[in-house]
């Protein structure tokens, strides 16, 4: 309540404009207690500010990865309810408040979002950790901490976003004026994968909300529930009603209706090489939509004999093993020069030896457990194929012996270009390292001339700049 008169004007006039509007709605949370505190965790979809079911109340189980449990069932949208959110988002771009508040008050509510989800950080880590295996004290400050800041980013930019004049011809009669104006394009279609649900969807939503856009977002399947407490969030913090959907369900119906849809005018999707050629292609059979694609990698690592070996280990590590290796920019390959190959191989099975597996929510935890199940065979096939091809297993290539699904942190050694682990992403703790022969150090040019060998690679070597030095 205002207490004095100006207050009460001030107050009036935020009502009478819209701003300031909470989102008010009923939630039926999964509440749980888990890390020393209680979670709220809403399951259903999340179309135009309210929490449904799904049609027919179709749900899936969600999976906590550490004990193999049920963390709770969510709504499984279905292609009508994916229609029902572009409706809605379309709904809120063209005639709601969104479209009309000024860039500054759009700002205004990305920033305060960004304190929500601050305010919210433990408990969303908590989630992370529950649903997706991510160590807690790890999501805290990546795959939260780096989402909130993403926000405040992007929050910064919307009062920035400007055209230009540009100098033509000025000559009579016309006088010409040339300039250009940056719109938003609309509904945007938002597909995730799961190894870091909540950061690949700030990436995604924030730069969309910032530009004055309007999102349908769809969740990995095997980790909905980070997703589904941020559009809590986006409620709380005021952003309007239908700005933001979230639809938890598969990427051949959920996925596939989003990039089909004509009434969607991007689509931004992060996932495999595989799915992202085939989301282009209905991109563009549908409506010729815009699409941003984030797929899959192999970024090698070279490490020369004139290295720092316990910097050039450390490295290696952490290139490998964050995340539990569900890392998009993992180091796929390391190369070491033949002279240093031994002892590398040797201290860095010293340290595999000394990471701590076990629950993520445990402070002490360097190693969670893999994502999902499929994920977690997959990651058994890949070092199988690895052994059978001649690569050498030096140690892990196993699932731990433990409820959940835990996988050995692994090192191969001997692996050869034609072998199907040293082209092929293993998404996971898998090392794969080739040694190459003492003295090659032409093959990394430092002139910029590369032998063709290794081009675009990055270098450990300590007389040249630590980037890309190949062409
Ligand atoms: P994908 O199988 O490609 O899945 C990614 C997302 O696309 C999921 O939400 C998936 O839904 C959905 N999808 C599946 N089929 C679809 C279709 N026909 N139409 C539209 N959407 C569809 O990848 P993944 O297994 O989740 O992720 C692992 C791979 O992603 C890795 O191998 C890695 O290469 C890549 N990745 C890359 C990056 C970056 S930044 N470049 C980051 C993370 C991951 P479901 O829920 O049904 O699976």
């Amino acid at each position: 309540m205002a207490t004095t008169f100006g207050d009460f004007i001030q107050l009036l006039v935020r009502k009478l404009r819209g701003d300031d509007e909470e989102g008010e709605c009923s939630i039926d949370y999964v509440e749980m207690a888990v890390n020393k505190r209680t979670l709220h965790m809403p399951h259903q979809l999340f179309i135009g500010g309210a929490f449904v079911d799904a049609e027919g109340a179709k749900t899936f189980e969600t999976i906590n990865p550490t004990d193999g449990s049920v963390i709770c069932r969510v709504s499984l949208a279905q292609v009508t309810d994916v229609d029902k959110a572009v409706a809605a988002a379309k709904d809120a771009f063209e005639n709601g408040r969104w479209g009309k508040i000024s860039a500054r008050d759009r700002g205004r509510l990305l920033y305060r979002l960004a304190d929500l989800m601050e305010q919210h950080q433990e408990e969303l880590a908590t989630i992370e950790a529950l649903d997706a295996g991510a160590v807690y004290t790890l999501a805290l400050k990546t795959h939260v901490g780096m989402s909130i800041q993403t926000f405040r980013y992007f929050a910064g930019w919307c009062d920035k976003i400007q055209g230009s004049t540009i100098p033509i011809n000025q000559a009579r009669p016309n006088r010409n004026l040339t300039l250009t104006r940056k719109e938003p394009v609309g509904v945007c279609g938002i597909i995730i994968p799961w190894n870091y649900p909540l950061m690949m969807l700030s990436w995604k939503t924030a730069a969309c909300l910032a530009a004055g856009n309007t999102v349908v977002i769809k969740p990995a399947q095997v980790t909905p529930l980070t997703a589904l407490k941020f559009a809590e969030l986006t409620l709380k913090a005021g952003i309007p009603k239908g700005v933001v959907n979230v639809l938890p369900g598969s990427g051949s119906l959920v996925g596939q209706r989003l990039s089909d849809h004509p009434d969607v005018r991007k689509i931004g999707f992060t996932g495999s090489t595989e799915v992202g050629k085939h989301i282009m292609k209905s991109c563009a059979i549908s409506n010729v939509k815009k699409v941003s694609l984030e797929l899959g990698g192999k970024s090698p690592l070279i490490i020369f004999a004139d290295c720092d070996l316990n910097k050039a280990v450390q490295m290696g590590m952490s290139s490998v093993f964050f995340n539990k290796g569900e890392n998009c920019i993992a180091a796929g390959r390391l190369f070491v020069e033949d002279s240093i190959h031994d002892e590398f191989v040797r201290r860095v099975v010293q340290e595999v030896r000394k990471m701590k597996v076990g629950n993520p929510l445990d402070r002490d935890t360097d190693h969670g457990p893999q994502n999902h199940h499929a994920h977690l065979m997959k990651l058994m096939e890949y070092c199988q194929r690895g052994v059978k091809e001649g690569a050498t297993l030096v140690c892990g290539g196993n699932q731990i012996p433990r409820p959940g699904f835990f996988f050995e942190p692994t090192v191969f050694t001997d692996v050869e270009d034609h072998m199907f682990i040293a082209k092929e992403e293993s998404f996971g703790p898998v090392m794969i390292i080739s040694r190459f022969a003492d003295g090659d150090v032409d093959a990394c040019a430092v002139s910029g001339q590369c032998h063709g060998i290794w081009p675009g690679f990055w270098c450990l070597h300590q007389g040249h700049q630590q980037g890309p030095v190949c062409q």
